[in-house]
């Protein structure tokens, strides 16, 4: 069967004003639905971050692929790679912010899942199933924790008077010190039952990121496992420090450090695992990877990979060369969510509770609602392909929104000078 038509759609979810170090997220995060329609009638779905780039390629691309049948992926995707080659656009590189720039591994993510998405009702199996099978059927998410501005994003203002109780409350809340961290982490583990805590540092003063980790402890105990991310904003030297002061408590230290060799310096000095989304980000950077020993654990995505089946061929090198696996989140919706989903029910060896974005946006894309997680696990669709259905009233909704909103790509520097005039991106600020 082939590709009738397909369309791209550009939308902004209200994301809360969450800290990072490159700076604050916009009152909205951008993504991207891709829908192809086949002749029988059956249609694909998936979600990708957006950038007018990623718009402009994806709609440039899809053009080519009309007529194309998705049983035959393999000719497709290199169909789709030929024809963005001739769009000629330089933005290719991944760039120093904590997520990923490329366009081409975006849009074959987005091609790849939409065609499985396809593929999976055509044939009545879901994805994970074209996949090679789901080894668990209910996948572990962790409590991603974010210093973060008061407010809950989108044209919301942060009101203390209103009805909000638990980690809807919460979620609007400033969060800085210690004890706002550990009230934050609290709220997410009593509404979500994750089992494992992630923060998101790179935002205030190293040691000051390292009291909230102690706090953590202090209150959850040597068996809730604790991870820091700093996004690559320290030097060595902070990166050693730190991180000999957290060894005795973190489950892994997340890119500490910018670049792989920097990262093998901070290994060697300390006891914790290092893990990364930012230093080993493409099947290119493996053979360095494997030199210097960069990193014990990657952190796979299928958006920034270049899609479902990448992600799988990603764990079997990382199986061969001993590195663990984990996963990599941002702000996203449940398209997004049932693809790693998928993804994580068919990776052997997933050794650690996945990140996700997901309880701090409250808008959705799909029929189903907002996907519960239960004990901190989301279970496997059982329907065919994705076993999720696109609302596409809700999306006309988003995409008005990102029309209104009038911006293109994310600008988290920009965002924080609001709040701080004059505040700028340091590759290593500390
Ligand atoms: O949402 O601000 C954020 C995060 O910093 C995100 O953009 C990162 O890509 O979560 C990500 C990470 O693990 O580096
Ligand atoms: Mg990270």
């Amino acid at each position: 069967m082939k590709i009738a038509s397909f369309t791209v759609t550009p939308i902004a979810t209200i994301d809360p004003p969450l800290r990072a170090a490159s700076g604050l997220h916009a009152p909205f995060a951008l993504r991207v639905i891709l829908e192809i329609a086949c002749e029988d009638g059956l249609t694909g779905f998936s979600e990708i971050p957006c950038t007018n780039g990623v718009v402009e390629s994806l709609n440039h691309i899809c053009k080519h692929l009309l007529g194309e049948d998705p049983l035959q992926l393999t000719r497709l995707l290199e169909k789709a790679k030929a024809s963005l080659v001739s769009l000629k656009r330089e933005d290719e590189a991944r760039g120093d912010t904590p997520w990923d720039q490329r366009i081409w591994v975006h849009a074959r993510s987005a091609l790849e899942v939409a065609c499985l998405d396809y593929l999976g009702k055509r044939f009545e199996v879901r994805v994970c199933d074209l996949l090679g099978g789901a080894v668990r059927e209910a996948v572990p998410f962790g409590a991603y924790l974010f210093y973060k501005e008061p407010g809950a994003g989108g044209d919301l203002a942060f009101n203390s008077d209103n009805q909000a109780e638990g980690w809807a409350a919460v979620r609007q809340m400033n969060t800085k010190s210690p004890d706002e961290v550990v009230r934050q982490a609290k709220s997410l583990i009593d509404e979500y039952g994750f089992q494992s805590i992630k923060l998101k540092g790179g935002v205030l003063p190293p040691d000051d990121e390292a009291d909230a980790i102690f706090a953590l402890r202090d209150s959850f105990g040597k068996d809730v496992p604790l991870r820091l991310d700093p996004n690559a904003v320290w030097s060595v030297e902070t990166g050693i420090r730190i991180g000999k002061k957290l060894d005795p408590v973190l489950e892994y230290l997340e890119d500490p450090v910018r670049g792989q060799e920097n990262m093998a310096l901070v290994g060697k000095a300390i006891e914790s695992p290092l893990a990364t989304n930012m230093c080993t980000t493409s099947f290119e950077d493996i053979p360095n990877s494997v030199r210097l020993h960069s990193e014990d654990v990657i952190l796979t995505d299928h958006h920034y990979w270049g899609g479902l089946k990448a992600c799988i061929d990603l764990c079997r090198i990382c199986q061969t060369f001993g590195r663990g696996i984990s996963m990599h989140s941002n702000s996203h919706l449940g398209l997004s969510l049932a693809a790693m989903v998928h993804l994580g029910a068919c990776i052997p060896q997933l050794d650690y509770d996945l990140d996700t974005h997901y309880p701090w946006q409250s808008d959705e894309i799909i029929k189903e609602g907002r996907l519960p997680f239960e004990n901190g696990a989301i279970k496997v669709p059982d329907k065919p392909g994705l076993g999720v259905t696109l609302d596409h009233e809700a999306i006309a909704v988003l995409h008005q929104n990102y029309l209104n909103f009038g911006v293109g790509f994310r600008n988290d520097e920009v965002e924080m000078q609001k709040i701080e005039p004059g505040w700028k991106f340091q590759a290593t600020r500390w």
